[in-house]
């Protein structure tokens, strides 16, 4: 009972009557205030005023983390992401994603516009078949579900469209100066900030959907070795500037920045649109970069992405080429970026 309590508390954001409670639940009000001496053991910070009742004032993030996701994303009132699954604990939420569009498919429902979110992944996936670290409570781990009707070979611009989302939304919500690092991470200094796994749905040869994994790291203070030299989060890169932003606002901003990136992407079904802006803040177009191939590693310097999402190079021989994501990696010259 203590939980529905607190979800009355939350959705009010302002005093609620010890009676109005009483009467919701249908107990008594020595019940309700045993209650709020237990949430109060539990870390939540509850004000009691008499004549006023209780309110919520402070509580610890990760409890209310998906009530809140549920109201800011009915407030963003978006005609494209209208559903959220928010569970405490997935294996990843791609795969979940991918579970429910076979499911809600095989209800006859529209899985499209749903967005999957979790405090903590117990296998969270990178691109072939590496993993992506992700504790409980420390970054915006999410599935956005879509199914917009374009050829299979044009999905994993998509992940370019999230990248963009991502930086502008970095940028906006924290004032963090990101840079997108082609094609599916987000870079801070020279660290990743978030990386972006695109997957599709396929049966009988058709596209049923199209799921977008972004995994962004927020509170993280500190990372797992392997990673220390090439991770950072907000809260470490923002330092004492600023206090680390909160995930829900954050994940609501990468939505709607993801929302007006989307619409041009449909209008043309490329990336023509989105070139330019995409150039101008991937941190390898002027920079030499080193091409890493399944046979062989080259250098060359990145000139910009062509309209399908591929990264034009030039080599050192003079001539021009350009790779697609699935066949290259790059690193910078000096570090994982630059
Ligand atoms: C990626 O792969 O960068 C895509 C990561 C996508 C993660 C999201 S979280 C929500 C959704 N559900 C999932 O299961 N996945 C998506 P890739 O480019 O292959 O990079 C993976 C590499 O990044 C690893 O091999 C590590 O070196 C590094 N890495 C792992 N966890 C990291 C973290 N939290 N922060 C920064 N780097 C990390």
């Amino acid at each position: 009972m203590h939980k529905e309590i607190l979800r009355l508390l939350f959705q009010r954001g302002d005093f609620l009557s010890g009676e109005e409670i009483s009467q919701k639940l249908g107990v008594s009000r020595a019940a309700v205030w045993k209650q709020i001496a237990r949430l109060k053991e539990e870390g939540y910070e509850i004000e009691a005023v008499t004549r006023k009742g209780y309110r919520l004032v402070g509580k610890p993030e990760g409890q209310v983390y998906g009530w809140q996701l549920e109201q800011e994303l009915q407030a963003l009132d978006s005609p494209l992401w209208k559903r959220l699954v928010f569970q405490e604990t997935l294996d990843s939420t791609n795969l979940e994603a991918k579970r429910q569009i076979t499911d809600l498919l095989g209800k006859g429902e529209d899985p499209s516009g749903t967005v999957v979110v979790c405090e903590m992944q117990t296998a969270g996936r990178g691109r072939r078949g590496r993993s992506w670290v992700s504790p409980e409570g420390s970054g915006i781990w999410t599935s956005l579900i879509l199914r917009p009707g374009i050829a299979p070979a044009k999905a994993p611009m998509l992940t370019l469209v999230a990248g963009l989302a991502v930086r502008e939304a970095l940028q906006s919500a924290c004032s963090l100066d990101a840079w997108i690092k082609w094609p599916n991470d987000i870079i801070v200094g020279d660290r990743k900030i978030c990386g972006i796994l695109t997957e599709m749905t396929m049966e009988d040869l058709e596209m049923t959907g199209v799921v977008i994994g972004i995994g962004i790291n927020v509170h993280h203070t500190e990372f797992p070795e392997e990673l220390r030299a090439v991770a950072t989060s907000a809260a470490m890169a923002l330092g004492d500037r600023a206090p680390a932003p909160d995930r829900a606002a954050l994940l609501m901003q990468v939505l709607s920045s993801f929302e007006a990136f989307y619409k041009k992407f449909l209008a043309t079904e490329d990336l023509q649109l989105l070139q330019e802006e995409y150039n101008q803040h991937c941190i390898n177009i002027g920079r030499t970069v080193q091409v890493i191939g399944p046979a062989e590693t080259w250098s060359a310097k990145a000139l910009g992405i062509d309209a399908e999402g591929g990264l034009i190079l030039a080599t050192e021989d003079g001539t021009t080429r350009t790779v697609s994501s699935g066949e290259v990696t790059i690193r910078g010259v000096m570090g994982y970026a630059r």
